[in-house]
C-alpha cells in the first residue's frame, strides 16, 4: 500500500469511527456492537504505526472520545478522565504484564476487578458533602448529572472526610432491571436498549430525573483519586477505604501476584460472568501500588499501569431459512430474519431485525446461508454475518419486495427504508390498533401487541373504532385459549374507562403523522376539544410555536381524510371522550401567562422539564436566549452568562426563592 491509498483506508475509517462513536456517546444507541469498533480502531492503529505522517493533532488515536450533550451544566474535571487500554486476548494481556514487568525490572501485584457496562462517573465530595456528580464526557469536561445520581440509593450524600474528595466509578443497571425495563419498552412500542451502558446512560442523562429515579440504578465505585495525598500506598487499600466511608465497591475485587494468577483470574469469571447480577463486559487491572504509576506513564488516552481485557462476543452458527417482512404503524417495511433456531447468551433465537434493504446488501446474506448469530449486549439478536465458505450454490440472493406484502400496494422508497403509504392496508391497520391501546396513548390494561394480533386475528377488531365495540363478542373471546371470563371482563372494563380519558391521549392515540405525545398535548391545552382541532386551517395551525408546514399539513390533512372523519364520528357515537380535561386552566391570572422566560442555572427543587411544565401549564413560554422581550430570567445555583445578559438588558430576575414562592401560591390555589 503507498501513502496516497493509506491515506483514503485512513479517512475513511476515521469517518466511519466518528459516526459510531457520535452513536454510542451522544445518542446512547449504537449501530454496531463494540468489537467492531475495536477492530476499525485497531486497523487505524496498524496504518498509522506504518505511515507515522497520518497521525494529526485530530487523530482518533489522539482524542479521549465522547461528547458533552446540551442541556446539562458542563463541569471540568479537575483531573482528566482518561481511558483505559484494551486487550482481546489473554496472548496480548501477557504480553501486557511482561511488558510492566519488564518496564519496573521486578513482577508486581496488580488488583483484578470487573469490568462494569455502565457509564463512567466522577462524584466530588468537599468537607463531608457531596457537591456534584459528573460523567466523563469527553474526559475533560463532562455534564453535571446529580439530579439524577441522588435518585440512586447508596450513594452517600454525606462521608466522614474533610477537604475534597473525588471518587469515580461506574454506574449501572442491573440485569433484571434491564430485562424488566426492556419488556415494558416492547409492551409499549419504544425502542429496546442494547446494553446495560446504553440503558445507564439514556437514564443518567435525561433531562427529566424522574426517568433515573424509576430505572432501578446502582454504582460501584473503583477509583479513590489523591489516595496517596490521603496516604495510602496501593489501589486495592484506597478501595477498602472508599467500602468504609461508604461507598459500593464490587466484592470480586482480588489482588493477585503473578500471571498464573492474572489469567487464572480471567478464566474464573469468563465462567462466573453470566451468574454476576450485572453485566461485565471484561476484566480491568491495574498495577496495586502508587509507587510505580509515574515510572509506568501515560500514553496519549489512557495510563498504562491498567488494562482492559474485554471478553469475545458470544456467537453462534445458524441457518437462515427465510427473509420475511413486517409493516409498521407509519407503514415502514422491515425486513427479518427467520432463522433454524438457536441458542444463544441463555435464550432461543428464531428471528432477529434487519432493518432495511441497504443493511441486507451490505452483509451480502442470502437466504439459505449458514450465519453468525450474535445478541447485541447479550439482549438483541443480530445477524453479524454470512459464512461464504459455507455456501453451496443453492443460496437465494435477496431481492427487496416492491409491494406490500399485505395489501399488494407498490412501496415508497424513502432514504433507505421502504413504506407502504396505504392507510387502510391490514397491517397497518393492526399496528394502529396496538398504538391506539398502548401506555401513553389510551392506556388500555390487558390489550399489548399479542392481544391486539390475537382479537384482530379473529375479526373481533378491526379498526380503532371498532375496540369499542369488543363487548359484542365477550362470548366468543371467553371461549378462546387463555380466557377466562374474569379476563374478559377485565379488558372490557379497561376499554369502557378508557372512553374517559383526557383529549391528549385520544389525538395521541388516533396515530397522526408526526403528533407526538408532546405535540398532543400541546394540541390538547389549546384548541380543548377534537372538535375544534378538526376545524383549524394549516395556517391556524402553523401559529403554534413549535409546528412548522410538515406538521401543520400532516395534522390538516388527517381531518380531511374521509376515513379518518368517519373514524372519528364512531368513535363520538361510543361516547368516547373527545375534551381536554386537565385541570391546568389558563387564564391571565396565572403568574407566568403570557410571559417570556429564560432558565438558567440549577434548581434545587425542580429539575428544568418541570420548570418548563409549570410555565407552560400556566400559559407562559420558556425559551433558551435572553433578548429584549423577555420577561423573567430564572436564576438557579451556578447560572450561566444568561444572567449576566439580562442585567444588561435590565430583563426581571427571578431567584430560587422567588419561584418556588410562585409555584406553591398556585398549589394552595387549586
Ligand atoms: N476501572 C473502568 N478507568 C477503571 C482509573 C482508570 C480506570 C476506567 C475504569 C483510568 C469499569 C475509564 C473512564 C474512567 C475513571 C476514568 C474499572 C472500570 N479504571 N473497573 C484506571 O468497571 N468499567 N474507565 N473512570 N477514570
Amino acid at each position: 500500500m503507498d501513502f496516497i491509498e493509506a491515506k483514503k483506508k485512513y479517512d475513511e475509517i476515521t469517518k466511519k469511527l466518528e459516526r459510531y462513536s457520535y452513536e454510542y456517546y451522544v445518542l446512547d444507541n449504537p449501530s454496531v456492537e463494540d468489537y467492531v469498533y475495536d477492530q476499525g480502531m485497531e486497523e487505524l492503529l496498524r496504518l498509522e504505526k506504518e505511515f507515522p505522517q497520518l497521525v494529526t493533532r485530530n487523530s482518533l488515536s489522539q482524542r479521549v472520545g465522547g461528547t458533552v450533550l446540551k442541556g446539562f451544566k458542563k463541569v471540568t474535571h479537575e483531573r482528566q478522565m482518561l481511558s483505559l487500554a484494551d486487550v482481546f486476548n489473554k496472548e496480548e494481556l501477557t504480553d501486557w504484564v511482561n511488558k510492566i514487568y519488564e518496564t519496573l525490572g521486578k513482577e508486581v501485584d496488580f488488583t483484578a476487578e470487573m469490568k462494569i457496562d455502565g457509564l463512567a462517573c466522577s462524584l466530588v465530595y468537599n468537607d463531608n458533602h457531596l457537591s456534584y456528580c459528573a460523567t466523563r464526557g469527553d474526559g475533560t469536561t463532562g455534564e453535571d448529572v446529580t439530579t439524577n445520581v441522588l435518585t440512586i440509593k447508596d450513594i452517600p450524600t454525606i462521608v466522614d472526610k474533610i477537604g475534597r474528595l473525588e471518587v469515580r466509578g461506574e454506574i449501572y443497571m442491573p440485569k433484571a432491571s434491564l430485562e424488566q425495563l426492556n419488556k415494558e419498552r416492547e409492551i409499549t412500542g419504544e425502542p429496546l436498549f442494547a446494553n446495560a451502558r446504553n440503558a445507564a446512560a439514556g437514564s443518567i442523562r435525561n433531562l427529566d430525573s424522574s426517568i433515573a429515579k424509576k430505572r432501578n440504578l446502582d454504582g460501584w465505585w473503583y477509583y479513590y483519586i489523591d489516595a496517596e495525598r490521603d496516604g495510602f500506598t496501593r489501589h486495592s487499600d484506597s478501595i477498602n477505604a472508599l467500602d468504609k466511608l461508604g461507598f459500593r465497591t464490587n466484592p470480586e475485587r482480588r489482588v493477585v501476584h503473578n500471571l498464573k494468577e492474572v489469567l487464572d483470574y480471567v478464566d474464573e469469571y469468563t465462567l462466573k460472568r453470566d451468574d454476576l447480577p450485572y453485566d461485565i463486559d471484561g476484566i480491568v487491572l491495574k498495577v496495586d501500588e502508587f509507587k510505580y504509576y509515574d515510572e509506568l506513564g501515560y500514553t496519549a488516552k489512557s495510563p498504562k499501569r491498567a488494562i482492559a481485557y474485554k471478553f469475545p462476543p458470544k456467537e453462534v452458527q445458524t441457518k437462515l431459512e427465510d427473509i420475511v417482512f413486517t409493516v409498521g404503524r407509519t407503514g415502514k417495511i422491515t425486513p427479518n430474519a427467520v432463522l433454524e433456531p438457536v441458542r444463544v447468551a441463555g435464550s432461543l433465537v428464531a428471528r432477529a431485525t434487519l432493518h432495511n434493504e441497504d443493511y441486507i446488501l451490505e452483509k451480502g446474506l442470502r437466504i439459505g446461508d449458514t450465519v453468525i448469530i450474535r445478541k447485541a449486549g447479550d439482549i438483541i439478536p443480530e445477524v453479524v454475518k454470512p459464512l461464504i465458505e459455507k455456501r453451496d450454490g443453492s443460496e437465494i440472493p435477496f431481492k427487496m419486495i416492491d409491494k406490500c406484502p399485505y395489501c399488494g400496494n407498490e412501496l415508497t422508497k424513502i432514504d433507505a427504508m421502504h413504506f407502504c403509504l396505504n392507510p387502510n392496508c391490514p397491517s397497518r391497520r393492526i399496528e394502529s390498533l396496538i398504538h391506539f391501546t398502548s401506555k401513553n396513548a389510551m392506556d388500555i390494561e390487558g390489550m399489548g401487541d399479542k392481544v391486539c394480533e390475537q382479537l384482530f386475528g379473529e375479526n373481533f377488531i378491526s379498526d380503532i373504532p371498532s375496540i369499542y365495540k369488543l363487548y359484542e363478542h365477550k362470548d366468543e373471546i371467553i371461549a378462546m385459549d387463555g380466557w377466562s371470563n374474569k379476563s374478559v371482563t377485565n379488558l372490557l372494563d379497561a376499554i369502557e374507562n378508557s372512553k374517559k380519558n383526557s383529549l391528549e391521549r385520544l389525538i395521541f392515540g388516533l396515530g397522526i403523522k408526526e403528533v407526538g405525545e408532546k405535540m398532543s398535548k400541546v394540541l390538547a391545552r389549546r384548541y380543548k376539544s377534537l372538535d375544534e382541532l378538526s376545524r383549524q386551517t394549516i395556517d391556524d395551525l402553523l401559529k403554534i410555536d413549535d409546528v412548522g408546514e410538515v406538521v401543520a399539513k400532516s395534522i390538516f390533512n388527517y381531518f380531511q381524510n374521509e376515513t379518518n372523519i368517519e373514524l372519528i364520528e364512531r368513535l363520538k357515537n361510543s361516547n368516547v371522550n373527545m375534551l381536554y380535561l386537565g385541570k391546568d386552566d389558563i387564564n391571565e391570572t396565572n403568574f407566568f401567562y403570557n410571559k417570556r422566560c429564560v432558565i438558567t442555572g440549577t434548581f434545587d427543587r425542580y429539575s428544568r422539564d418541570e420548570m418548563t411544565e409549570f410555565i407552560e401549564s400556566q400559559g407562559g413560554k420558556v425559551s433558551g436566549s435572553v433578548s429584549k422581550k423577555t420577561d423573567y430570567v430564572l436564576v438557579g445555583e451556578n447560572p450561566g452568562s444568561k444572567e449576566t445578559k439580562a442585567k444588561e438588558l435590565g430583563v426581571t430576575i427571578l431567584n430560587e426563592e422567588s419561584y418556588y414562592d410562585i409555584v406553591d401560591k398556585n398549589k394552595e390555589g387549586e
